[in-house]
């Protein structure tokens, strides 16, 4: 079934005795956590799977600006709407930290804007899914940044310097993400309605299985991750985190009184973990092969944005042209 979502080769480990003197001791500096940056060498195939992965990432960030964007007019009070407006803007931040760190590896913003406007490149599932309610907003926070959360902070140590740093910065802000959805959720699950409950449950339902989504296939049937990890571009593989994020988020649904929607879970004393149901992995396939239930009207959103921006691009390239002509000239006259 995988082999159908992804379209990159993938390459088997290789072996210290296969390494070329080069890759050795390449792969000597990463187990010793010494970071590679853009000028030094690199395998070619760590450039493109840093640039598939960190343009993934930034991709995920812009488009995922679309889904609460749609309740920014709805906010329920001032408050709430300044504070989803400071978290949109953060996202957009966080794009372009990433594009600028997929840059140093040399491919060109326009490149990676077309692969994701042609559809060619990936940007997480979780953002295909629609936001019905206000309580998405908040489950959207808790959840998507909680999940967001437990895949970054260890990317904070990965070894391509501008991808950890970039890292850094972006983890703090989505901690406050996390928060002001966990915050809004709070409200309406312990100081408000029956309906206002019932309105969180229900966006809890939809959004739970589709987080999980979020870390990627299972271990078993991940083509990246043994080589990711091999190189520290991934410092934990899918199922790991998927189950971190489980056991870290059950408890703080408790604490809302919301139900998790899998009549599997239940604690393993044994393993010190919990055990969960069956993900429908053929979901997961279907948003990712552009299927979801708004893979479209994200994609076409997207495209508006950058139509609708040509005029702006078009006016700094001209105001660019002007400053290095005056420039010139001015040079020319010294
Ligand atoms: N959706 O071999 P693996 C956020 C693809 S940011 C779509 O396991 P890998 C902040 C995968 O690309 C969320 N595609 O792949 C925010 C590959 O296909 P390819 C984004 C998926 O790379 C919050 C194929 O399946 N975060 O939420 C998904 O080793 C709120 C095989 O899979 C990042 O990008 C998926 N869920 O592991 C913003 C973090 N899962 O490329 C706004 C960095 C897998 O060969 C609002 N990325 N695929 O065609 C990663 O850690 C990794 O890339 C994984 C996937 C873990 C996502």
């Amino acid at each position: 079934m995988y082999a159908q979502m992804v379209k990159t080769d993938t390459t088997s480990v290789k072996t210290r005795e296969e390494m070329s003197a080069e890759e050795r001791a390449f792969q000597d500096r990463v187990d010793a956590d010494i970071k590679i940056e853009a000028k030094d060498w690199m395998p070619e195939n760590y450039r493109k799977t840093l640039i598939r992965q960190i343009s993934q990432h930034a991709h995920s960030e812009i488009v995922g600006q679309l889904p609460e964007a749609n309740w920014l007019t709805r906010a329920p009070t001032l408050e709430r709407k300044a504070i989803l407006l400071a978290k949109i803007q953060d996202e957009a931040g966080h794009g372009l930290y990433l594009y600028c760190a997929a840059e140093t590896l040399g491919v060109s913003r326009d490149e990676l804007t077309e692969q994701l406007l042609t559809g060619k490149a990936k940007y997480s599932s979780i953002f295909n899914y629609p936001t019905l309610t206000w309580a998405d907003v908040g489950t959207i926070g808790w959840l998507v940044d909680g999940a967001a959360i437990m895949n970054q902070v260890p990317l904070q140590r990965c070894s391509f310097g501008p991808y950890s740093r970039a890292m850094i910065r972006v983890c703090k802000e989505e901690s406050f993400h996390q928060r002001q959805g966990y915050d809004a959720l709070m409200k309406m699950c312990l100081k408000g309605t029956a309906a206002q409950k019932a309105m969180c449950q229900d966006a809890f339902n939809r959004w739970w299985w589709p987080s999980l989504m979020m870390f990627g296939p299972p271990d078993k049937e991940s083509v990246h991750s043994a080589q990711s990890m091999a190189w520290k571009i991934k410092l934990n593989s899918n199922d790991e985190l998927r189950q971190k994020f489980v056991d870290q988020t059950v408890p703080q649904a408790e604490y809302l009184g919301l139900e998790i929607p899998d009549p599997n879970l239940s604690w393993n004393e044994e393993r010190g973990h919990y055990d969960f149901g069956e993900i429908d992995w053929s979901e997961l396939f279907s948003v990712v092969r552009g299927d979801g239930p708004c893979n479209r009207e994200r994609l076409a959103a997207r495209r508006k944005a950058w139509d609708d921006g040509a005029w702006f691009r078009e006016g700094l390239m001209a105001h660019a042209e002007k400053k290095s002509a005056r420039k010139d000239t001015q040079k020319n006259a010294a």
